[in-house]
């Protein structure tokens, strides 16, 4: 590891005797590395390792005695998966998405007329609750455990045996339009859009962007998922004919537009060490991801939702590409590490309410509050998923 700045008052061997982040001392911030190393993702690699120090050293503390370091599942970036394992995660994935629902009632099908299949339940869910997942205090708890309960699924109705990948954006900075997940051959996670020419740029009033136009646009059409039907949503695209109706059927293809314009400007390493090390609460670290109460108005999360675009660019119905689940590893990798470089104070550190902004105003939630999974699952205790080695959960990242 290595530290440029005598400023703080610390020596690297300090730090490093001292386990950074572990009782006493504090955790790195961007500007303890050279603008260079920030950009070129050294301080990011630098920071996941001590994490994982730090998780090693933790681990004996944790309440889940039966998950140690070592018999944690770890979860894998998608290009380092083998091609064979990224194939059978895909096919997991197509099983989901033409399998029936398995959850929803009969007495309940009426009240989701665009509920098809068991993806869809996800897909229904994340629509259900969005003004309560998203800005408030449980955004990187309840997405992480939607995503647990999703990759539950794949192994448990669709065999699949691998890790669950994800999607580490700075590797695509440059041209994610060409990144190994879009290559639209049967190893990838399917293609870009069809390309559409001759559009223009469109203003997004409620993030202050222009947008100009991506290099897809159209429907996915080789690879994994051009074959799928997604049937419900959207609800706000700009510039598309959104339902009028949170459940309705709305059968058409999986949409993408791969735009680099957003994952240049907003998840780049700069991006995400910057979010991750300069941001020491959770309110201010939560925020700052997701774009609220700052100039940033997409964040590490809305970046990269807009870097897909289509079905990703939708708030309310973007799990129907499974690009979501990726993109959201990486938003769990991110915040795991924030907890594990300081683990005393953040493991369970939480703040705000259950409500977007706090709008309308709700109380503060606290880790023995519930938190809903309507038609994926049961409904959950907050605090028995707030850490990756505690309650149902043993997984790390690598
Ligand atoms: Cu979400």
């Amino acid at each position: 590891m290595r530290f440029t700045t005598a400023a703080v008052g610390l020596t690297a061997a300090t730090l490093a005797s001292a386990q950074v982040g572990v009782s006493g001392a504090r955790a790195p911030l961007t500007s303890d590395y050279t603008a260079a190393e920030v950009a070129d993702g050294t301080a990011f690699n630098n920071v996941s390792r001590m994490a994982l120090e730090n998780m090693q050293y933790n681990i004996g503390h944790r309440t889940n005695n039966s998950c140690t370091y070592d018999n944690a599942q770890q979860r894998q970036e998608w290009r380092t998966l083998a091609p064979a394992t990224r194939k059978s995660f895909t096919d997991a994935v197509t099983c989901l998405m033409t399998m029936p629902p398995t959850h929803m009632t009969a007495d309940e099908a009426p009240g989701y007329p665009g509920v098809k299949s068991r993806h869809d339940e996800y897909v229904a869910t994340h629509i259900n609750y969005t003004y309560n997942i998203h800005d408030t205090a449980d955004f990187f708890t309840w997405h992480r455990t939607f995503v647990h309960f999703w990759e539950h699924d794949l192994k448990n109705l669709c065999g699949y045996t691998g890790v669950l990948p994800y999607w580490n954006w700075a590797l695509d900075v440059e041209a994610p339009q060409d990144s190994p997940l879009f290559l639209g051959d049967e190893y990838s996670l399917g293609s870009n859009g069809k390309y559409i020419a001759n559009r223009s740029d469109i203003y997004l009033y409620a993030q202050s962007v222009n947008m100009p136009p991506g290099t897809g646009g159209g429907c996915v059409y080789s690879g994994p998922f051009s074959n799928i039907s997604v049937n419900l949503g959207p609800l706000d695209l700009p510039n598309e004919n959104n339902v009028n109706s949170s459940f309705e059927y709305n059968p058409r293809c999986l949409k993408r537009d791969i735009n680099p314009y957003f994952l240049q400007n907003y998840n780049s390493y700069t991006n995400i060490t910057e979010t991750m090390l300069d941001n020491i609460y959770i309110e201010d670290f939560q925020d700052i991801f997701q774009g609220y109460g700052s100039s940033n108005t997409l964040g590490l999360h809305g970046g990269g939702h807009y870097t897909g675009g289509g079905s990703m660019m939708d708030f309310h119905s973007s799990p129907a590409d499974p690009l979501f689940f990726l993109h959201h590893g990486m938003v769990d990798r991110v915040y795991t590490i924030w907890q594990n470089l300081d683990i005393y104070r953040r493991q369970t550190a939480i703040s705000g309410t259950s409500t977007l902004g706090n709008s309308p105003p709700s109380a503060e939630m606290t880790l023995n509050d519930t938190m809903p999974f309507g038609l994926v699952g049961p409904d959950v205790r907050f605090g028995d998923y707030i850490d990756t080695f505690g309650g149902p959960l043993c997984y790390r990242y690598d």
